[in-house]
């Protein structure tokens, strides 16, 4: 789109994450479409690159049902992950840091061979070298957690923090996992990865899809967020909150006070 200063309404969204700050949302006002959406996600995960920060992976979101209807966004997006954003397994965030945060339950992926442009995963046990459970900390920079479509996207889909717990080799099924997000050792969601695209890998396919319209290609190495199984849950300072998935065990991580 003509005229949009991707950069500008970048650093709007990089100073809000910065100063804990939620802003307006912007996407109507500047006249933002979903491409130019992307663009002003590029620029505003490039701001953290110059910085320092690497890029280590992509994240996809609203891949289930639950999240689509929680946010009123019924579209399948995705985000980039850097290396700042990772937190140990185990390790404390701190809530006051953030605006509003959330936290979900995922599936992660750890990408080995990468099929080439167009071409479809098909061996997905060849292009993902291990599986884990991981949460994803949420923070969207708008007001109210709300927002449209091309938002959201500019807001790099939310990404704000995650924590992946012990790779295992690829199982056999991915396709009905049974998932759990505790908070305290109190469960406060259930679901399945059935609910992630009817199977998480279909999330990969899409992935690849999707970012490589941006010319944006998955790398070896890199890790892979399918997307939330349940809804988002508001991350209270001084609790433990655990994820567990079926057959993969649980990431874990503390919010201090
Ligand atoms: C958008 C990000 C969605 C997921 O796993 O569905 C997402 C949001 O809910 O703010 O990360
Ligand atoms: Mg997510």
């Amino acid at each position: 789109m003509i005229g949009v200063d991707t950069v500008g309404v970048a650093a709007k969204l990089g100073t809000a994450a910065d100063t804990a700050t939620a802003i307006p949302q912007l996407a109507a006002e500047v006249g933002l479409d979903v491409p130019t959406a992307y663009g002003v996600q590029a620029a505003l995960v490039q701001r953290r690159l110059d910085r320092g920060e690497r890029l280590v992976g992509l994240k996809m979101g609203l891949t289930s049902k639950a999240k689509m209807a929680q946010v009123g966004v019924d579209e399948v997006i995705w985000g980039r992950l850097t290396d700042a954003m990772r937190v140990p397994d185990g390790g404390a965030v701190d809530p006051a840091a953030y605006i509003h945060p959330r936290v979900e339950p995922e599936v992660a992926f750890l990408l080995d061979r990468l099929p080439e442009p167009g071409e479809p995963v098909g061996d997905f046990a060849s292009a993902v070298r291990a599986v884990a459970p991981a949460i994803e900390l949420i923070d969207s920079r708008y007001a109210d957690f709300r927002f449209s479509l091309p938002d959201v996207i500019a807001d790099n889909t939310s990404a704000a923090a995650f924590v992946i717990g012990p790779w295992s080799p690829v199982p056999t099924g991915l396709d009905n996992l049974g998932v759990l997000l505790e908070v305290d050792g109190r469960v406060v969601q259930v679901g399945s990865t059935a609910a992630i695209l009817g199977d998480p890998r279909r999330a990969l396919d899409e992935g690849i899809r999707l970012a490589g319209r941006h010319g944006v290609r998955l790398q070896s190495g890199w890790v892979f967020l399918a997307g939330a199984a349940t809804a988002a849950v508001p991350l209270r300072p001084g609790v433990h909150v655990r994820a567990v998935v079926e057959k993969l065990g649980a990431a874990s991580l503390r919010a201090s006070s």
